[in-house]
Order: C-alpha cells, then sequence, then structure tokens
C-alpha cells in the first residue's frame, strides 16, 4: 500500500448524468489542478484552499478546452482522504470524463483502485475501520432502518463506544504493569477488586454488542425468507400475495416451478428475501432434481421458512418428509387453501411444528395478514430499532468480540486464581487486540483487502 503517490478516478456511476465528478488525491492534486484547469476570470493558476472555482479543462499540449467545468481544491488534512484533494465537477457524460481522465492520467498519476480513496482515509486516521464499513452500507442501504444505522456508524457512535471500552482496558493494563515493576508487592487487594470490578464491567458491555450485532445484520443485510412444500400446494401462488402482482408462473401442474425464484421486498422498513422453490418430492425427472437440490439448500441457508402445506387435502408422504426435514425452531407451518373443503388430518402433524400455524387462502388473500404478523414475531422484526445504541452489523466484528469477551474472561479467571502480572498482562493484550480488529487498529491486510474490494472506483 503506497500513500506516496497521487491517485485519480471518476467518482460518479458511468452513463449521462448532468454532472459527473472526478476526484485525485495526493501531493500531485494542487500541482495537477494547477497544469489542466484554467479559471474563467483568468486570475492566476493559484489554487486556495476549500475553494470553488468556474473555468476549463484544457489540453495542456493542445491549448483546446475540454469542458466547462467546477473545480475545488482542498489542503489535507481537511478532505474526504486526509490528503491534498482536488475534485473536477465536469458535464457527466461517459466520453467527456474519460477524456478528462485520460488527460489526468497522462501527468504520471495513478488510476485508483476500488475503494482506495475511503483506504487511504482511514490509513491515514480520518476514520476507522467501523466507519469505512459503514460508508458501504450506506451507499447500499434501500431502507430507511439499514439507512440510518449506517449513518449512525459513520458519524462515530460505535467508534466512540468502542474507545471508551479501549481505554478501560489501557487503565486497567497500566495498573498491572505497574506492578510489574515492583514485583515483590504484588497487587493491593483493594486495586485487585477494583480492577476485577471494572473487567466484568467491560465484559458485560462486549456482550451488549455482541447482542446488538444478530439486529444490526438483519437491519443491514435483511431477512432471508423461503417458502417450501410439495407441489401445487399454492408456494408460487404466495409468493404473489405478498408481492401483489403475478411474479411466479401459478398453474395446476405439480412441478410448476423449477428454479428458485427470487424476490426483494420491505416489511416494517426491513428488507425481506423471499425465494419461491421447486416442489418437494421423489423424482426421477434430472431437472426437478436439481431443483429440489437448490430449495433444500435455500432452506438450510434461510433466517425462516414457510412450509406449506394444502389444506384441502390429506397429508401426504411428501409433506411428512418435509416436516420431518425441516428446523421447527425457524418455520412457521402455513395451511393454505382454506377457501376449500378441509380435508388435511392436522393430528399427524407434530406438535411443536403446528404451535406457530397460519391458515389462510392464497387465491382469496383471507388469513394473509396473520402470516404477515407472524413473520414479524418469528424474526424479532417489531424488536429492531435503531436507537442511541451503538451497533455492530458483521460476522466480522462479532467473531472480535466473541475472542474479546473469552480473554477478558481468562483475565478475569487469572485474577481470582491468583495469576502472576505478567500473564493477567498477556490476556488484556489479547483482548484488546481483538478489539483492534474491529476498528482496523490490528488488522491484516488479507481483512483490508476483504472490505475495500467491496468498494466501486471512485470511492
Ligand atoms: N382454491 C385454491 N387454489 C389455490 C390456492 N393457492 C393456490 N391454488 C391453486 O393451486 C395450484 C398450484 O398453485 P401454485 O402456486 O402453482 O403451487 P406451487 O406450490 O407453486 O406448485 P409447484 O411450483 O408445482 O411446486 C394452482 O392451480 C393454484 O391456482 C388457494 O388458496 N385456494
Ligand atoms: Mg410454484
Amino acid at each position: 500500500m503506497f500513500l506516496n503517490d497521487t491517485i485519480a478516478a471518476i467518482a460518479t456511476p458511468i452513463g449521462e448524468g448532468g454532472i459527473g465528478i472526478i476526484r485525485i488525491s495526493g501531493p500531485q492534486a494542487k500541482n495537477i489542478g494547477e497544469i489542466l484547469l484554467r479559471k474563467a476570470n483568468r486570475s492566476g493558476m493559484a489554487l486556495e484552499d476549500h475553494r470553488i472555482y468556474h473555468g476549463f479543462v484544457v489540453d495542456p499540449q493542445t491549448g483546446a478546452d475540454i469542458d466547462e467545468v467546477l473545480f475545488f481544491y482542498a489542503q489535507k488534512p481537511h478532505s474526504y482522504t486526509a490528503e491534498d484533494t482536488l475534485e473536477i465537477q465536469a458535464h457527466g457524460g461517459a466520453l467527456n470524463l474519460a477524456k478528462i481522465l485520460e488527460l489526468i492520467l497522462k501527468q504520471n498519476i495513478r488510476m485508483a483502485e476500488p475503494g482506495e480513496f475511503t483506504l487511504r482515509a482511514y490509513l491515514n486516521g480520518r476514520i476507522d475501520l467501523v466507519q469505512a464499513e459503514s460508508i458501504i452500507d450506506l451507499i447500499r442501504a434501500k431502507t430507511d432502518k439499514a439507512h440510518e444505522l449506517a449513518l449512525s456508524q459513520l458519524t462515530g457512535r460505535t467508534t466512540n463506544a468502542i474507545q471508551k471500552i479501549e481505554t478501560d482496558l489501557y487503565q486497567i493494563l497500566i495498573t498491572i504493569e505497574a506492578v510489574l515493576d515492583f514485583p515483590e508487592e504484588g497487587l493491593p487487594e483493594i486495586t485487585r477488586n477494583k480492577v476485577k470490578e471494572t473487567g466484568i464491567a467491560i465484559q458485560q458491555n462486549l456482550k451488549e454488542l455482541m447482542l446488538q450485532i444478530n439486529e444490526g445484520r438483519k437491519i443491514r443485510e435483511g431477512i432471508g425468507i423461503v417458502i417450501a412444500g410439495r407441489p401445487n400446494v399454492g408456494k408460487s401462488s404466495l409468493l404473489n400475495c405478498f408481492l401483489q402482482e403475478e411474479r411466479a408462473i401459478v398453474t395446476e401442474i405439480p412441478g410448476t416451478t423449477r428454479d428458485i425464484i427470487e424476490t426483494q421486498f420491505q416489511l416494517q422498513g426491513i428488507p425481506i428475501r423471499l425465494y419461491d422453490t421447486a416442489g418437494l418430492r421423489s423424482t426421477d425427472n434430472p431437472i426437478e432434481q436439481i431443483g429440489i437440490q437448490k430449495a433444500e439448500q435455500y432452506m438450510d441457508e434461510a433466517d425462516l421458512v414457510l412450509l406449506l402445506l394444502d389444506g384441502s387435502e390429506p397429508l401426504t408422504e411428501d409433506d411428512q418428509a418435509i416436516i420431518n426435514k425441516v428446523d421447527p425452531a425457524k418455520t412457521i407451518l402455513v395451511i393454505n387453501k382454506t377457501d376449500l373443503p378441509p380435508r388435511l388430518d392436522k393430528e399427524k402433524i407434530p406438535a411443536n411444528m403446528r404451535a406457530k400455524q397460519v391458515e389462510l387462502s392464497a387465491l382469496t388473500g383471507n388469513g394473509f395478514s396473520s402470516l404477515e404478523k407472524s413473520i414479524i414475531n418469528a424474526v424479532g422484526l417489531g424488536a429492531i430499532r435503531v436507537d442511541d445504541r451503538p451497533l455492530l452489523s458483521r460476522v466480522r466484528h462479532k467473531k472480535a468480540l466473541e475472542q474479546a469477551v473469552e480473554s477478558l474472561q481468562s483475565f478475569l479467571d487469572g485474577l481470582d486464581n491468583g495469576l502472576s502480572e505478567d500473564l493477567l498482562a498477556v490476556d488484556l493484550r489479547s483482548c484488546l487486540a481483538a478489539i483492534g480488529e474491529i476498528t482496523g487498529k490490528n488488522v491484516s491486510e488479507e481483512v483490508l483487502h476483504g472490505i475495500f474490494s467491496q468498494f466501486c472506483i471512485g470511492k
């Protein structure tokens, strides 16, 4: 990773737009501006910090104007990357922007990698890793809640909470290490109790952060719901009910749906990914078999399965097989076709499956609203809200927190068992290191690459 060269990229999406922005960051930014730009009022080319100018991009070889633009120079550290930055607001045509970028690259400027501007903001210490991640989330947010969450992380709520934890841990570490200089005296009883108290409070904090991660993930990634059942029970009809349109093909022929049909909508501001699947049954048809394999894989990965039965027919062997296969903890049993005379022998269904049971007609829509309520309860949507609590929202964060809690536990156990101060310090340091993985103080190049390669070019 270099920080001493200058990078450039088009920061707006490729296509036609009112304006398109080209961003340049690094020590050459100002110089490039003075070579390639001309102010409209011809007041010399010196660029002042944080001023917007009207002018032209000029080809320095031919002297020809390329575009009429606004431009802006920000001196480090007061810019997105915390480096000298030049932004050119040009007309947003793909060819126009490409021509300007080409002129810039000809001046020995390097094209930025995806996410490299944000990477620099992080490497220069302007933002931490949680904030960098929240920028991707903000760009990708599709719901109000996801947007709120990303913004609260970006503006530093999470960062502040974690910094507080780090400071408290360092306090303990300093106390312990002070004893190392006078080992014969050991840790006084009163200090030991105080340290223990703080350690327990920190651990509680970490555990709370961990509990919130699942909520954060639901807000950020949404919830995956799979509709499953044997052929012809009305899975595709139910999908269409959710979307209020004829999205999936519905016919009376069993085995109509072959491939997974993926759709998205919102329930109480949370993004839902809803999947219709091939009817599950034993079959010799190779196409259907592949569809069934996929259906089973999606059921395994789902947050919630809607297991559909046909209320107008007796329970079949295929139904039984599916009931035995699903995880009751993440399944809602849905009995469909209540507009027809009931013929389902419900007593054959295990009680734990019937505990969460909804009856409806996908044809008439009767009973559908109670299914929505059951879903909201089942995935705890009602409880999700973004408030002032700091929230972490990634698997990566969860792993690091687990590690931190574990190290802290071993520190606390060590205190109780009279472990020597130098060993206590080791546990504290590994707790701090785990927390450093979240903020990025202690993070491998691979993790960094994984995070920043998700960005688009120009961000
Ligand atoms: N009377 C009645 N018919 C329904 C209802 N829901 C679905 N059907 C009918 O049942 C048949 C099968 O519906 P689909 O939605 O295609 O069933 P599926 O479970 O997706 O079937 P496969 O894709 O073959 O697995 C169609 O003729 C639907 O019109 C309902 O609530 N009441
Ligand atoms: Mg279908």
